[in-house]
């Protein structure tokens, strides 16, 4: 389903007067504290966070999948989703695919297609967690840590043949996220995952591109649930620097132990140059896959405050990121839960844009901790939305998104097209 630009004008249009005065108010709060309120417009509006191909669809749980009715059942319909949400925020962008669940069957067509939504294509995601209908060898043990080298061979080819096919596409990463490891002790030797692992990535990174990215995530636990092969970021920075200085490490806040400083991870990674891409999503417990900012939007602020200084320093070389939401769950309309995130995201960026850095530095110098504090929350307090409104409308979108898409009642129009039983591929 195509959403008209007129549509969207018109129902800003009952809107804009409000949006004037609350853009007005904050913009002359702001100017007064030297801020270039255009600038930061301008930043929110260049934000965009890539949507993953999985995502679009009601999520499952081991327990349980509920469909919401109209899931797109091709990359297609997936596709035009993203152009929906694309439409109404103007902040997703790009979408990043995941192999073998949305192999584009004509390359060129859908090429096509995303780039009349304005759709690029963002990291492409490898998949040796599961094995396929046929696989000679299982990755029941392992897929990049096998000790079986068939296994092994199989998944280092199936990444090389996502590097080939993201290539074809114009992606400019390919992400690997491994569920190695081993729930029980004594299953895996350790140095011998850990080596398996390292030679497996070198043989993938010898295929990537030179103006590509190898991003390498981590997770603590799960599946696997006594070990985990590239558990913590330490040990994913230590195999992409084992791998060259396009393998990057992608923190995913998901995956983490509990109170673990993500914010803290980031400023590290890119005190070396090396982060490489953030997978969004939010979580009381574990690997909840929430919607970005319903749980724990401070820590957002917290990380945001580090990138956007680490980033506008940058002098370890750090390159661009890659932006994703990871988060995929049950109970939602996705096309809503995506623009939800999309909306918690860019309210953290904004207000990391508003942080007064120089005050923090010098409140630091004076170690005037109450200072400190602050000042963080002199940015994290102000209601930024009416700039993140004043992007969307300046780039086209919508004063309210979810307010339209509910208007136009575009779920009830996806469920007419596809039917109430759609399952979208994916977990
Ligand atoms: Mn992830």
């Amino acid at each position: 389903m195509n959403i008209d630009k007129e549509q969207i004008v018109d129902n800003n249009k009952q809107l804009l007067s409000e949006h004037q005065s609350n853009i007005d108010f904050l913009s002359s709060k702001l100017a007064n504290k030297g801020l270039d309120v255009d600038e930061i417009i301008c930043r929110i509006e260049d934000f965009q966070v890539a949507i993953p191909s999985w995502a679009l669809g009601a999520g499952g749980t081991r327990f349980g999948r509920f469909s919401i009715g109209g899931e797109p059942g091709s990359l297609e319909e997936k596709i035009e989703d993203i152009g929906v949400i694309h439409a109404l925020t103007r902040t997703a962008g790009a979408v990043s695919l995941h192999i073998p669940w949305d192999i584009p069957s004509d390359i060129n067509a859908i090429k096509e297609l995303a780039s009349l939504h304005s759709i690029a294509f963002d990291a492409v995601n490898s998949n040796t967690f599961q094995d396929q209908v046929g696989q000679a060898y299982s990755y029941k043990y392992g897929s990049l840590c096998n000790v079986h080298q068939q296994s092994r061979d199989l998944a280092i080819q199936h990444n090389l043949d996502v590097i080939k096919l993201g290539d074809q596409l114009g992606s400019k990463a390919l992400t690997v996220w491994l569920a190695d490891g081993a729930s029980f002790p004594g299953q895996n030797n350790f140095r011998k995952a850990l080596h398996n692992t390292q030679d497996s990535l070198q043989q993938i990174y010898s295929a990537i591109p030179d103006d590509w990215k190898l991003l390498i995530e981590y997770k603590p636990y799960e599946p696997n649930f006594y070990s985990t092969v590239i558990q913590d970021w330490g040990t994913s920075l230590m195999l992409a620097e084992g791998c060259g200085e396009k393998a990057h490490t992608l923190v995913d806040l998901g995956h983490h132990l509990p109170n673990t400083n993500i914010e803290q991870i980031v400023s590290t990674l890119l005190t070396k140059g090396r982060l490489g891409g953030f997978h969004f999503n939010d979580s009381k417990y574990g690997d909840d896959d929430l919607t970005c900012g319903s749980i724990k939007p401070y820590q957002l602020f917290l990380i945001f405050n580090e990138l956007v200084w680490g980033m506008d320093q940058n002098d370890a070389g750090n390159p661009p990121l890659s932006w994703m939401i990871d988060a995929s769950h049950n109970v939602k309309d996705p096309i809503e839960d995506l623009m939800q995130s999309l909306e918690a995201i860019n309210m953290a960026y904004a207000q990391a844009l508003l942080v007064d850095q120089k005050a923090l530095a010098h409140a630091q110098a004076d170690s005037d901790v109450s200072l400190c504090q602050e000042i963080l929350q002199e940015a994290y307090r102000t209601d930024v939305r009416p700039l993140l409104t004043a992007a969307r409308i300046k780039a086209g979108g919508a004063i309210d998104p979810i307010g339209i898409y509910r208007e136009l009642g575009v779920r009830q129009n996806l469920i007419k097209q596809r039917g109430q039983n759609t399952v979208a591929t994916g977990l």
